[in-house]
């Protein structure tokens, strides 16, 4: 698509967005000329104005102020976010990305239903540009509090997080300009909303049977759940840039996992300890392989069969989310607390949906998250689990080089799954909630600066390219 075509999508693009969040009666006003000379192209005259923010009547404005919310009675939540410009890898070289402080998805928010979430977006003095934030979990209007917040300034607003669920927060652009390039560059997160009163235990259909009869033998699960996040995108980019026409198109560069294509795929330290040779792939599509990726360095998910697994699923992006794991039938779908489907194959996730499914894996083995569309799965929307110790060769080559110092197999026995020895990645493990199981440990990982990364090992998580090799050299291998 040309620069001129791009143009016009992008004047279109923003007459639309005007008119679908100002209604019609606004949205004459914005979008005609006002005070102008000669005529000029819808972008020009928002920008004249000042931004679409000036044109909404501040009578309109009857929530979001915080203080009457701050001096309430309810718990306060403070949730702080910097907007950020950074280079950060894709498959194929680096790309402009922007983010909520420094990483793709931004920070998640996990508050309790009925809490109050005082949020702050600051943009740092170098960052090219103004940057807002619209957080789904709110009832409020959008205008004025999620304008743009200029460079070098602090914007705020409060709510109350009043229904339960996985909410996606994300830039609202400069005013709505722009929005699509933010986003799907990266500016975008989730906001758990736990329930007041805790999630509910989780049913599993079975079947038993006796003396040739075949009767159902239901389990019940704990609301007690081990948990991930995970959070789908697209990425539309040429030469590095954002490209507004492949959008325009759905011709997606590639699909994103929190983040990362093919970011949960086995790596070169799992060739090692499946096949004791780093460059022999067990996977189809191994793209971060290298040690020398840091935290780029795709990772696994691990939890034991016969647990409650829970995943906080949010489709950030612009085409469906088909969610289907290879080899399971999802236990329960819920929103808001709500159950929507019990027994599932796939489930469906428009552009802005979210979903809580809840699984339990019985058998222990190597397990898919896919989007079940296969430009998708092909462009890196395949997530790889494991579930219990079903890889006997990585057993044995784990007892191998366990040494009392690193008793690398005895922590994987223990937690009943190889978290105990590589860990849980970072970025895939959301805050801890009312009914969580603490995961045993993490690994360093994200689409993050260096100093987001930093911030994971001083919390604790384990940097994998440090720890393997020294596990090998202590284990003299
Ligand atoms: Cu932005």
């Amino acid at each position: 698509m040309n620069k001129r075509y791009s143009t016009i999508m992008s004047m279109a693009a923003v007459a639309v967005m005007a008119g679908a969040l100002f209604g019609s009666t606004l949205t004459a006003a914005p979008i005609s000329v006002q005070g102008a000379d000669t005529p000029v192209s819808a972008l020009e005259a928002v920008e004249r104005m000042g931004g679409l923010q000036l044109v909404m009547p501040g009578a309109y404005a009857v929530s979001g102020t915080c203080d009457e919310l701050l001096n309430s009675d309810r718990p306060v939540v403070n949730f702080d976010l910097t907007g950020e410009s950074h280079e950060l890898p894709m498959l194929g070289g680096n790309y402009n990305a922007m983010t909520f402080s420094g990483q793709i998805p931004g920070p998640t928010l996990r508050v309790t239903q009925g809490d109050v979430v005082h949020m702050t977006l600051t943009i740092p003095s170098d960052e090219p540009t103004q940057h807002g934030n619209d957080m789904h979990a709110s009832q409020m209007s959008a205008v004025p509090y999620m304008g743009a917040v200029n460079i070098g300034e602090t914007g705020e607003y409060c709510y109350i997080a009043e229904v339960p669920g996985v909410y996606k927060y994300h830039c609202s652009g400069v005013n709505v300009a722009a929005m699509d390039q933010h986003v799907l560059s990266g500016m975008y997160g989730i906001t758990i909303v736990d329930p007041l009163d805790g999630y509910k235990r989780l049913m599993v259909d079975k079947t038993t049977v006796s003396g040739g009869e075949v009767s159902k033998d239901r389990q019940f699960y704990s609301a007690d759940a081990l948990e991930f996040q995970l959070q789908y995108n697209q990425l539309y980019v040429t030469d590095g840039n954002y490209d507004m026409g492949k959008m325009m198109a759905h011709s997606t560069t590639g699909t994103v996992v929190n983040g990362q294509q093919f970011g949960y795929v086995p790596n070169s330290i799992h060739n090692l300890l499946m096949f004791g040779d780093m460059d022999k792939n067990i996977f189809v599509a191994q793209p971060w392989n290298s040690m020398d990726l840091k935290q780029y360095q795709s990772q696994l998910l691990f939890f034991p069969t016969d647990t409650h697994v829970r995943f906080f699923v949010e489709n950030q992006g612009n085409m469906p989310v088909y969610w289907h794991i290879v080899g399971e039938i999802i236990d329960r779908i819920t929103q808001a607390n709500r159950v929507q489907a019990q027994g599932t194959e796939t489930w469906l996730l428009g552009g802005s949906q979210n979903m809580i499914a809840d699984v339990v894996f019985d058998e222990p083995g190597v397990y898919v998250a896919v989007n079940h569309d296969y430009a998708a799965i092909y462009s890196g929307a395949a997530t790889v689990m494991v579930a219990g110790l079903p890889l006997a060769p990585i057993n044995e080559t784990a007892a191998a080089i366990s040494t009392e110092k690193f008793p690398v197999i005895d922590g994987a026995v223990a937690a009943g799954s190889y978290v105990g020895a590589l860990g849980n990645p970072y970025d895939a493990i959301p805050p801890a909630g009312m009914n969580t199981i603490d995961h045993a440990a993490k690994n360093v990982h994200c689409m993050c600066t260096d100093d987001v990364a930093a911030a994971q090992i001083a919390d604790g998580a384990i940097p994998l390219w440090e720890a393997v090799p020294a596990i090998l050299a202590e284990a003299g291998l």
